[in-house]
């Protein structure tokens, strides 16, 4: 079998695997295992400058091969160019995006250290794999350095329609990198059909048909068990008592101006002022774990959701009753498998997004005798995907308020026959299936 070499912005962490590692890494941990891989990218540490030469740490048939950044570099590359320009961009939110030549030049140059130092790297059978927005320019870099090998790229966030993505300076030299992977993967059909349009606008055909969806999963069947496990746990039993019989509305997202969470807590607010018979009834918990904290914008979002949990709490609280409650702080994943079991409703409204893993790991948590009902944006790459979700508009407080009274009244037969076809979906479409279809593309 082949080495398999992936490449990403971060580089997990090697004492985080199993059950509390996330992500990209939990993913890729079946491929990973089964063959010689390396791990490629960014160490998550700044120095003065970004290293030439980066340092290797062997596990078994794995190799962790990571590079400190320079600080600058880390400013342009990394705050600046990848999520103050791209992130907004490719989540249709052009008008959130700033542009600098010297961020734009940082990326080029990080993306060239990158390929710099993970050419001498390879072997001539290896197949690359890169992933996400940070490395559009990569795979040409690594080209332009010799390489011949295959080169995979999968981007794990939406592509717009390519009027949108041309309003971003320099798009084109983007689009022009891309054409230098061998296959180049996205979430959905509709991101597939706007990348393939944007490639042959810029005269990119042969490039287009190199573009497949491959949308991304999870282990389903771990996270259920990890969510079984859970509730049993003397926390959990705590936590029940505390919600004193009360439905539980789940909310999990990073706190990113993507997942749409003003929208949201104005929508449970509209609940609560339109239904008030639901006030009785319902506590909805929403985790957000501070993410890009040093971004204006982050920040700016923060005080909007401090100020708009106060503004629902103080008008709608009972001395004994917390509407919302809200915690920054990054949760273990049991926990969270445990919160989301419990949940009668599992609220997941980004204005935007790739796939989003939380809807799929709410299906999966559901106990099947009496499962739970998903509430999900329509704009979220799994919403084509989870045909037995509620179905709503995230920018719309209404929708949403009018979706969550629905969930709360839904009825057991409802709501497993709503649940049954996506959670078989979402056993199907695992994160193990996505890396073998992508790789058996990428192997050609
Ligand atoms: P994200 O934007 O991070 O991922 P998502 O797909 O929801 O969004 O994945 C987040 C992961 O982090 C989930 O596994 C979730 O359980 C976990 N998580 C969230 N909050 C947590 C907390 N408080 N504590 C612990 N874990 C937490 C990007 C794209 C998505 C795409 C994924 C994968 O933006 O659209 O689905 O990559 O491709």
């Amino acid at each position: 079998m082949k080495r398999l070499v992936i490449v990403a912005n971060r580089v997990p962490d090697p004492k985080e695997r199993g059950a509390t590692a996330g992500g990209l890494a939990v993913a890729l941990q079946d491929a990973v295992n089964r063959r010689d891989a390396m791990w490629f990218g960014w160490s998550g540490k700044t120095a003065e400058a970004t290293a030439a030469e980066p340092s290797l740490l062997r596990q078994g048939r794995l190799t962790y091969a990571t590079l400190d950044l320079g600080d600058s570099d880390y400013r342009r590359y990394y705050q600046g160019f990848s999520n103050g320009s791209l992130w907004p961009t490719l989540h249709y939110r052009l008008g959130l995006a700033q542009f600098s030549r010297d961020d734009y030049a940082g990326y080029r140059e990080v993306n060239a250290a990158f390929a710099g130092a993970l050419a001498p790297l390879l072997r001539p059978d290896d197949m690359v794999w890169a992933h996400d927005f940070h490395l559009f320019p990569m795979g040409a870099e690594l080209r332009r350095r010799g390489s011949r090998q295959r080169l995979g790229f999968f981007l794990h966030v939406p592509f717009p329609p390519p009027a949108v993505f041309a309003g971003l300076p320099r798009s084109a030299e983007l689009l022009a990198d891309l054409a230098a992977y061998d296959v180049i993967g996205l979430q959905t059909e509709d991101d597939a059909a706007h990348l393939r349009a944007a490639l042959a606008a810029e005269g990119h055909a042969e490039a287009a048909e190199r573009v497949s969806a491959f949308p991304i999963g999870i282990d389903a069947d771990a996270f259920a068990k990890l969510a079984e496990r859970a509730v049993e746990k003397q926390e959990m039993a705590r936590f029940r008592r505390s919600i004193a019989g009360r439905a539980l509305v789940i909310g999990v997202d990073r706190l990113d101006y993507s997942k749409g969470l003003p929208q949201r807590f104005s929508g449970y607010g509209q609940l609560l002022a339109r239904y008030p018979e639901q006030r009785s009834r319902v506590t909805y918990l929403q985790v957000a774990p501070v993410s890009r904290g040093d971004v204006a914008q982050y920040q700016a979002l923060r005080r909007e959701l401090d100020e708009l949990v106060g503004r629902i709490n103080g008008d709608y609280a009972e001395p004994d009753w917390v509407p919302l409650r809200y915690m920054t702080r990054p949760v273990p994943r049991p926990t969270l498998a445990g919160f989301m079991r419990h949940a009668r409703v599992g609220l997941v409204t980004p204005l935007r997004d790739g796939m989003n893993l939380v809807a799929k790991e709410y299906v999966a948590a559901q106990d099947p005798a009496d499962p739970g009902t998903l509430v999900l944006s329509r704009f979220a790459g799994a919403a084509p995907y989870l045909k037995g979700a509620l179905l709503v508009n995230p920018l719309d407080p209404d929708e949403i308020a009018e979706a969550l009274d629905q969930a709360m009244a839904m009825p057991l037969k409802e709501r497993q026959e709503r649940w049954e076809p996506m959670a078989a979906e979402v056993r199907e479409g695992s994160a193990r299936n996505w890396c073998q279809k992508f790789l058996a593309a990428l192997e050609g």
